[in-house]
């Protein structure tokens, strides 16, 4: 969360209540966690026709060729024009699968032009031989512009598989993949600036739980200014345990904001029923849902994997149970009493509200709740990616 906005919101919150409107504050907290979740993110996927970029946004968006929503695959591209792909469901994550680089007369000033490069928060440059002279005037223009970009190379899975059917006995793929990593490097410095051998990810959109894919949207993460963080996190698709460790981190610097609210709600007159309020299953059932272990998205990895088991593996009751109210008010009920003192020092500037911290239906219990509900869901996130691939690291 921005320091700006922390700022922002503490002086309107300590006003709100200053002059005794406790549902204003409340409100205003409310606005300022709602504001974050629908921060729109806009990714552009760019590179000629053919070199995976809609199987690409696909992996990005956790959904097989086949799953409803999926971008059309292995087909030749029509339009000109770029066509959104909203994440299924994180709602202001957007990517956009932009019209074949590959044409003769490429102007990559005129191709930015045209598809609004102002729109897009940065740029994934995809090829699945080698980087060529359109995808460095690309780069070059998107670079002039402050915006960055990511070379993709995809579809290494095919390379490795070619590779090992054509030299069986000689065939190492740590060689094979520093070689197509070297030659993309080579294929890119001589024409641009700053490009290292970790410049390049090698994927495979068909086997995202390898290769480069992991590390890519580690480097966008760190990459992206703060207040688009969070919701490319909540985005991520769960492909090994690092992203989902990645994503329950995000997740997680949410819960002080939800907790926030709680506080809040504590000392506004006549409220008491702090899981209605706060819509905890909402959040609860939004972390089931994040993890891809709802009902639907279970049922799908289970067809995927060939494993008809996941279901019985999961522990969590809110994982295994429905969420409804009886269950995470008997959850709170547990929690009674528990003071979170991170939200002391994240209220200290208001010292009323530090002192709802410990009210007997307190935000103690909420976020002991919230935080104890993402880390057992998080944890059978793992539990399912393990058994459905064999591979979560
Ligand atoms: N083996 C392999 N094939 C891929 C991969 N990504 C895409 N393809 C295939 O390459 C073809 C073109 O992919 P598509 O995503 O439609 O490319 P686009 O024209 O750039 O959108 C399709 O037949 C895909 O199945 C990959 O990672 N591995
Ligand atoms: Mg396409």
């Amino acid at each position: 969360m921005d320091p700006s906005t922390t700022k922002q919101l503490e002086k309107e919150v300590t006003e709100a209540i200053e002059r005794g409107d406790t549902a204003a504050a409340l409100e205003r907290v409310k606005k300022c966690l709602s504001d974050v979740e629908n921060t729109p993110l806009n990714v552009a996927i760019t590179g000629e026709s053919g070199s995976g970029k809609s199987t690409f946004i696909n992996a990005l968006r956790g959904l097989g060729d086949e799953d409803e929503g999926s971008a059309q695959t292995g087909v030749v591209e029509t339009t000109m024009e770029p066509t959104p792909y909203p994440h299924p469901k994180i709602k202001s994550v957007t990517y956009w699968d932009l019209p074949g680089t590959g044409t003769p007369n490429f102007k990559a000033s005129e191709y930015l032009n045209k598809v609004q490069l102002k729109r897009y928060d940065f740029f994934i440059i995809i090829a699945s031989e080698r980087f060529k002279e359109n995808h460095i005037l690309l780069a070059r223009e998107i670079q002039k512009m402050n915006k960055k970009f990511y070379f993709v190379r995809s579809k290494i899975d095919r390379d490795l598989r070619d590779s090992q059917e054509r030299r069986p006995k000689t065939f190492n793929e740590k060689e094979l993949l520093d070689k197509i990593r070297q030659d993309c490097v080579n294929s890119l410095k001589v024409n641009l600036n700053n490009i290292k051998s970790d410049s390049v990810f090698l994927v495979s959109s068909f086997q995202p739980e390898k290769f480069d894919f992991s590390r890519l949207l580690k480097t966008f993460e760190d990459e992206l200014p703060s207040h688009k963080r969070y919701v490319f996190l909540l985005a991520l698709p769960n492909i090994s345990s690092q992203a989902i460790q990645m994503k329950k981190q995000g997740l997680e610097s949410a819960i002080p904001w939800v907790t926030a609210q709680a506080a809040v709600v504590s000392i506004v007159p006549g409220l008491s029923n702090l899981n209605e309020i706060l819509s905890l299953s909402y959040h609860i059932r939004g972390y089931v849902e994040c993890f891809g272990l709802d009902k639907k998205s279970l049922n799908n990895l289970e067809e995927r994997s060939g494993r008809s088991d996941l279901k019985h593996l999961m522990k969590s009751t809110f994982v295994i149970n429905e969420i409804t109210s009886d269950l995470l008010n008997g959850e709170l009920k547990k929690r009674t009493g528990a003071v979170y003192m991170g939200v002391k020092s994240f209220f200290s500037w208001v010292p009323v509200l530090s002192a709802a911290v410990s009210a007997p239906l307190s935000a103690g219990a909420c976020y002991d709740l919230l935080y104890y509900a993402l880390d057992e869901i998080a944890e059978d996130a793992k539990v399912a990616l393990e058994a459905a691939f064999g591979c979560s690291e």
